[in-house]
């Protein structure tokens, strides 16, 4: 119970490679040079400061210096939290990652051992409130890039002369003030950040993203999120994982889906109407054709501040929702999905909320965050319902609940 009380988490940080000082293979040498055992300082043996000072909601990262040991195990513990006295395991990794959402000061333990030796070593983590106050909300936008479809170039409106640059600004300020955007078809990405780290709250659901969904118009988003585990303020490839949903061991759900759109001609993007041979695409399925456009909607779909002539989308495609229960294309359903997508359930609804413990890796495997920098979304749908168009995911702003005081317990 201890350990899960605290507000903390911990990643589970790149294990540091074992240093081995001598062979203990009994090769034709070891007679006559017999080891020398390492010799461990008593004072400050890991090499660690007193005193770490970081703001809450920001983390820090305590590295010792392991090298007198081989292959060591190692136990970080709680043992003050100001002057209450505590006995918290929270963490068994090599180094430990801190973060919190709580003011004070840490008192920690670490025990590092190995077969010949052990020490413990004490050490304070000073968290204290940032002094610029915290936004609950979007700040950065790192990259706008939707899919082809009806709404863009429309949300945000594209301009001549626009760059991919400013596209990121527009849809900045679009999300910043809790304004909709398209990511258009399958594939179609934004990734944005906030001005610190939301911590992952064990047993509690950590953000919101807003969308437009309402009953039976849902147009599921798969959320990646990513720790910024090397400090460099932006998300590289390695530090994304995907939030599990519902439909994640769904046997129709493909994982490795890829699609390229191409863009239109100027002449096919000029005309008005209902027809279907609009935008080109092919998918590693096995499949191509052309995705329609209707009469609502008469600027390009085709992201037109893009110079290059084709798109290409991989992630992972979850099972078409759309039915028609007119048979005629009248009356179009597009139910939502369990839990884990952004624009399938109503923002009110508590599926709109979602726990950075749901996080896994590549092949499925959870993984423990400390908390989470960067978010993208993007729409997981490769679909057409008639007059609905494309089904594409929009967002509408995203949020940090425990800035926000809002604490929602995970799923059961
Ligand atoms: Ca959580
Ligand atoms: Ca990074
Ligand atoms: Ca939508």
């Amino acid at each position: 119970m201890k350990t899960t009380k605290l507000r903390l988490s911990l990643l589970a940080t790149l294990s540091l490679s074992a240093i081995t000082f001598y062979s203990c293979s009994s090769d034709d040498n070891s007679s006559t040079t017999p080891p020398i055992d390492p010799v461990i300082p008593t004072e400050n043996p890991l090499k660690l400061e007193t005193n770490y000072n970081v703001n809450r909601s920001k983390s820090v990262l305590v590295k010792p210096d392991l090298t007198p040991f081989t292959t060591p195990s190692l136990v970080w513990k709680i043992i003050k939290i100001d002057d209450t006295v505590k006995d918290s395991v929270i963490s068994e990794q090599q180094q430990l990652d801190f973060i919190t959402l709580k003011t004070g000061k840490y008192t920690i333990d670490v025990e590092a051992k190995d077969t010949k030796n052990k020490v413990n070593q004490q050490f304070d983590i000073v968290v204290a409130k940032e002094t610029v106050e915290y936004s609950s909300k979007i700040t950065k936008v790192f990259e706008y890039m939707p899919s082809y479809g009806q709404y863009v170039n429309d949300l945000p409106k594209y301009e001549v002369g626009d760059t991919q640059e400013t596209m990121n600004k527009k849809a900045e300020a679009e999300l910043m003030k809790d304004n909709m955007i398209t990511l258009g078809g399958f594939g179609g990405y934004v990734t944005f950040g906030f001005d610190h780290t939301i911590v992952n709250v064990p047993g509690k659901r950590d953000f919101k993203v807003l969308g437009n969904a309402f009953k039976n118009s849902s147009e599921p988003g798969i959320i990646m999120v990513a720790y910024d585990k090397n400090k460099n303020g932006k998300p590289d490839e390695d530090e994304w994982y995907e939030i599990m949903g519902s439909e994640y061991n769904n046997p129709k759900t493909i994982h490795n889906y890829e699609i390229t759109f191409y863009k239109p001609s100027a002449d096919l993007d000029a005309k008005e109407g209902d027809f279907d041979e609009y935008v080109k695409y092919k998918n590693n399925q096995g499949k191509e054709g052309y995705k329609p456009k209707n009469r609502f909607h008469k600027q390009s779909y085709y992201p037109l501040w893009i110079k290059e002539t084709s798109l290409t989308f991989k992630g992972s495609k979850l099972p078409n929702n759309a039915t028609d229960s007119s048979g005629k294309g009248t009356n179009w359903a597009l139910p939502e999905y369990e839990y884990g997508y952004v624009d399938n359930h109503p923002n009110n609804h508590i599926e709109s909320s979602f726990d950075i413990g749901w996080a896994v890796d590549k092949k499925g495997n959870k993984v423990h965050l400390p908390g989470i920098d960067f978010i993208k979304v993007y729409t997981a749908m490769d679909q057409e319902a008639g007059w609905f168009g494309e089904t594409s995911t929009e967002v509408a702003g995203a949020s940090d609940l425990h800035l926000q005081g809002i604490s929602i317990d995970t799923r059961k």
